[in-house]
């Protein structure tokens, strides 16, 4: 029945005279929003943006603001350095670096960030209050900062391949949901995607495949080369437009599994030696890297030398995933490696693996993340969790005092339908069954005590590729459900369904005037049982 109640912050504004309707409706919600509903000010084509004198992170925030606005509400403002603007930027070192304030009055738009991320995000705020309001703004006053530092979107570019326009556009959506990671998933069985100088194979022969499976889990493919890879300069390219946007881009290089595309490439690098090929279905392989020869880490580390070198981020994630051990327990190097080393099994080895890859990465300043698989032979103090497999990886690894990413494919899996199959009638998932509902419904502190919550860096949303071919599909499955993630990110102690029901309509209108595709299902009808 709850779901036919007007939430208790709609049944509070009744009788204001300023309808709920009329109320802010701000994606993710902010901490706290007033407003009267009395007329403020409007913008016009002589409206200014003012800025402190030189500063160029404001000064690239307030521009790309501009191009936002000048797209979705048909106003040209322009950018000065001079302090009678009518929207005026401030840095505010009292604040959080992403936390703002937002004034909207008679006298003008005032917006104080803690650092230019802050500014950043008022910005945005201002942009959904401009698609609600159009140019005559009325007086609200906002104060916001997120839960959560970590607010993450990974998208697979390996099983299909996405181009660095398609990325760009990727990115934009995040940032107009104040999602601040883009985990970019670049190497797997069926491509590797990013090029490293010191070894020109991975992306001449490791980016290819011959062919691609049709259907779901078909046994016949399509007979049609499939490929793609992103050079160093696009990938600088990525990372600069990210950052222009506050986001920080998480490279992933899958070790010691999902190897086929670099085996292919360089045949040395697994156990058995040959008889490798760029993976054309999905699923998981037992070709995988070899943890007895030392050529192998030297290998990883001249990559991730590459990698540290385009990737400004302080994390790094390896993988460590779905990586079968068949191989391992026959290959004479591996086995040596276990006797040598005192490991307990093959479980052993692989924390072997992941262990030496992240003194590595230390040494050179940066951290590590890994699948939660990372887990089971033991890891160090020092390495970050992502929780795929339900929450379970998560709360162990904090409980232990490890960093953690929340990811649990129960909520945050965007591969998988929005609505009830088999009565859904949707574009391809992989399977299963996350609504909005249910994304927006994840608790990532469940079961932690109070010490536990602080080595919860936060969530990220998984957008795994083998079922889309193009970014319109991926759109498909991202919207909205990243909006209810990105709450759970950013106002994880302040979630109304109801409410989130409410402000999306606002938010929608950005999702068309921007031209991305959504999946309609959220704004039909709520689910049953909700
Ligand atoms: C599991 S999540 C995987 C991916 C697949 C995904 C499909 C994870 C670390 N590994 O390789 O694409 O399931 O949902």
């Amino acid at each position: 029945m709850k779901k036919f109640l007007l939430s208790a912050f709609a049944l509070t504004l009744a009788g204001s005279g300023f309808a709920a309707a009329d109320q802010p409706a701000i994606v993710p919600v902010p901490q706290q929003v007033t407003s009267n509903g009395s007329k403020a000010i409007t913008l016009t084509a002589d409206s200014r943006i003012s800025i402190p004198r030189s500063d160029k992170a404001l000064r690239g925030a307030a521009e790309l603001f501009s191009r936002q606005i000048a797209r979705e509400a048909n106003l040209a403002l322009k950018v000065v350095e001079k302090p009678e603007g009518d929207i005026r930027l401030a840095i505010d070192p009292k604040l959080g670096e992403e936390a703002y304030q937002l004034n909207i009055t008679k006298q003008g738009v005032d917006i104080r960030g803690g650092a230019p991320a802050g500014v950043f995000y008022g910005l945005q705020t201002l942009r959904q209050l401009l698609t609600q309001y159009g140019a005559t703004l009325p007086e609200v006053t906002v104060e916001d900062a997120p839960s959560f530092g970590y607010r993450g979107a990974m998208l697979d570019c390996c099983r299909h391949f996405f181009s660095v326009d398609d990325v760009k556009t990727f990115i934009d959506m995040l940032a107009l949901h104040k999602i601040n990671r883009f985990h970019w998933h670049l190497t797997d069985d069926q491509g590797w995607r990013i090029e490293i100088h010191r070894y020109p194979e991975l992306t001449r022969v490791g980016s290819q495949r011959a062919e691609t499976v049709l259907g779901h889990n078909s046994p016949a493919c399509d007979g049609i080369p499939y490929g793609g890879y992103y050079t160093q300069k696009q990938i600088r390219e990525v990372v600069a437009y990210a950052a222009e946007r506050f986001v920080t881009v998480v490279p992933e290089i899958e070790m010691p599994g999902h190897a086929s595309a670099a085996l292919t490439a360089y045949p040395w690098l697994g156990c058995a030696g040959e008889g490798y090929e760029v993976q054309p279905h999905w699923g998981v392989f037992p070709e995988v890297f070899c943890a007895g020869k030392d050529s192998t880490f030297e290998f990883m580390q001249n990559v991730l030398a590459e990698v540290i070198e385009l990737f400004p981020s302080e994390y790094i994630h390896v993988g460590g995933d779905e990586c079968p051990k068949d191989n391992w327990k026959i290959c004479p190097n591996c086995q040596k490696r276990i006797r040598d080393e005192k490991l307990k099994d093959e479980h052993g080895l692989q924390s072997y693996f992941v262990l030496r890859m992240e003194k590595w990465l230390n040494e050179h300043g940066r951290h590590l993340i890994g699948w939660d698989e990372i887990l089971e032979g033991g890891i160090s103090k020092s390495a970050t969790i992502m929780s795929w497999r339900g929450a379970k990886g998560g709360i162990a690894a904090a409980r232990s005092g490890n960093k953690v990413i929340m990811t649990p494919n129960t909520h945050c899996y965007l591969d998988y339908y929005q609505t009830e199959q088999p009565l859904g009638n949707e574009p391809w998932g992989i399977g299963g069954y996350v609504s909005v509902e249910k994304a927006y419904s994840l608790d990532p502190y469940d079961q932690l005590t109070e010490a536990e919550r602080p080595y919860i860096l936060g969530v990220q949303g998984n957008i795994w590729t083998e079922y889309m071919a193009s970014l319109a599909h991926v759109q498909h499955m991202v919207l909205p459900r990243i909006a209810a993630l990105a709450e759970v990110g950013w106002a994880y102690d302040r979630r109304d369904i109801n409410d989130f029901r409410r402000r999306m309509e606002n938010l929608r209108k950005i999702y068309e005037r921007c031209g991305y595709r959504y999946a309609p299902y959220f704004f039909e009808k709520p689910v049953a049982g909700e």
